[in-house]
């Protein structure tokens, strides 16, 4: 029996309140959707087998490299951060599992943490390494570079961090390693860019070494920062080449906010998909760089045109299934609420994208009508499926609205009692 956070009365109480307007709105959509030929009711069954994994380090409140503004109850450790997780599955039903981030969200007590995500009915996703900062009592520095520092005792260590997440990450039942490094150079010559890859490669042949028959490594890349003049896995191409060069268990990861502006990313997505190494996602949007902005906030159409991909994917191959993980930083408003909202848009656009009419979208292409075949796009990603989202949350045991049923709950109020502000309490501060 799963552990609820919030009163389960509560929430029934908020939706029993919505649940008129609802029915008369999915009806309206309902009747919409048929003359188009589509089963809404189809189309709520799909909504409810959407997932999205959420990151641990985006419950607490982030901050940027000039200042970090705390928010009221922030979780202090690792069990503080599953119980806001759990609330944000209990309202959405679209957040089954956490991504934890090692050494910030290292247990004292891996099975009991394990035991605690069961009660609150979560799971875990992919665990993430950290050799991007050096840690209290670390050996060997990052100063220069993890996985391809020049230092061999540093380039061991990483490693070693990684092989430690894996032993982790098996405990907790997680099935996956992220692996993202800043390595990278900030001055042309300070660093041979092939040598750098080459130690990447060799690094990188320890840990899957390392990795279990049925887990995947995600290889993440990233364009720039830390390091500003060139960064060693920069782009889709070298992590399509170092997962390839790995082997079947290596796939690449995704995270929207890691191009260069303008960059066609549901073009990447549908180029690692045609080659087998699309391996997930992490969410979130940007406008400038890696702003870690809510999924879908600036760029909706964009969050739209990724999932039209992975729907052409899923209809050509039956058996892909990338892992899905926000990645975001909240500096301004209530964590809880944004990953709330961030899944729920992560989820319309899963949505939307099944509503694509496919069939005749091909023959638009094949008769190369472009404005229809744009217009056919167009269509699906206009579609106002609000109320399909809504059902498919209530049917599922969640909140019609989750983020006033979670204010009405006076969820944070409490937890701010209960947790008075401690210096570093984001567990990261970084992102
Ligand atoms: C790097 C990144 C990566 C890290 C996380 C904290 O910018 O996206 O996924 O693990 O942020
Ligand atoms: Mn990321
Ligand atoms: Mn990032």
């Amino acid at each position: 029996m799963t552990k609820y956070i919030i009163d389960a009365g509560q929430v029934e109480q908020h939706n029993a309140k919505l649940r008129a307007e609802l029915q008369a709105d999915y009806d309206a959509l309902g009747g919409m959707l048929a003359r188009r030929g589509v089963d809404i009711e189809a189309l709520t069954a799909k909504a409810q087998t959407f997932g999205v994994a959420v990151p641990s380090w985006g419950a607490g409140t982030g901050g940027t490299r000039f200042a970090r503004f705390p928010g009221k109850g922030e979780p202090r450790d690792v069990t503080e951060k599953l119980e806001d997780c759990a609330v944000i599955n209990q309202l959405t039903r679209a957040t089954p599992a956490v991504s934890l981030h090692f050494p910030w969200d290292k247990p004292s007590d891996p099975k009991a943490l394990r035991q605690q995500a069961d009660e609150l009915g979560l799971g875990f996703d992919a665990v993430n390494s950290n050799t991007f900062q050096d840690q209290a009592g670390q050996a060997h520095t990052y100063k220069f570079g993890s996985l391809t520092s020049t230092s061999q005792a540093s380039r061991e260590q990483a490693v070693q961090h990684n092989i430690d997440c894996i032993e982790l990450g098996k405990t907790l039942g997680s099935k996956g390693l992220t692996v993202w490094v800043g390595d990278g150079a900030n001055f042309p010559g300070q660093s041979n860019l092939r040598g750098a890859l080459e130690r990447y490669i060799d690094s990188a042949r320890g840990i899957y070494a390392a990795l279990p028959d049925d887990w995947l490594m995600y290889i993440e890349h990233k364009l720039f920062e830390p390091a500003f003049y060139c960064s060693v896995i920069a782009d889709w191409g070298t992590s399509f080449a170092v997962a390839q060069t790995l082997g079947p268990k290596a796939k690449c990861l995704v995270d929207l906010g890691h191009h260069a502006p303008n960059t066609n990313i549901e073009m990447i997505v549908a180029r690692l998909a045609q080659f087998g190494k699309l391996g997930g996602f992490h969410f979130n949007d940007s406008k400038y760089g890696d702003d870690d902005l809510d999924s879908g906030s600036i760029d909706p159409f964009q969050l739209f045109l990724v999932f039209n991909e992975l729907a052409d994917a899923t209809l050509r191959d039956g058996t892909f299934s990338p892992a899905y993980m926000l990645d975001q930083s909240h500096n301004v408003t209530d964590p809880i609420e944004s990953l709330m909202s961030s899944a729920v848009e992560v989820q319309r656009a899963f949505v939307q994208a099944a509503l694509v009419d496919r069939a005749a979208l091909a023959g638009f292409q094949e008769g190369n009508d472009v404005l229809q075949a744009a217009q056919t796009l167009k269509k699906a990603f206009r579609t106002d499926v609000s109320p399909v989202l809504a059902m498919a949350r209530l049917r599922s045991g969640g909140a019609i609205d989750p983020v006033a049923a979670y204010r009405a709950s006076g969820y944070r109020e409490q937890v701010a009692v209960k947790r008075p502000p401690k210096a570093g309490a984001s567990g990261s501060g970084i992102v």
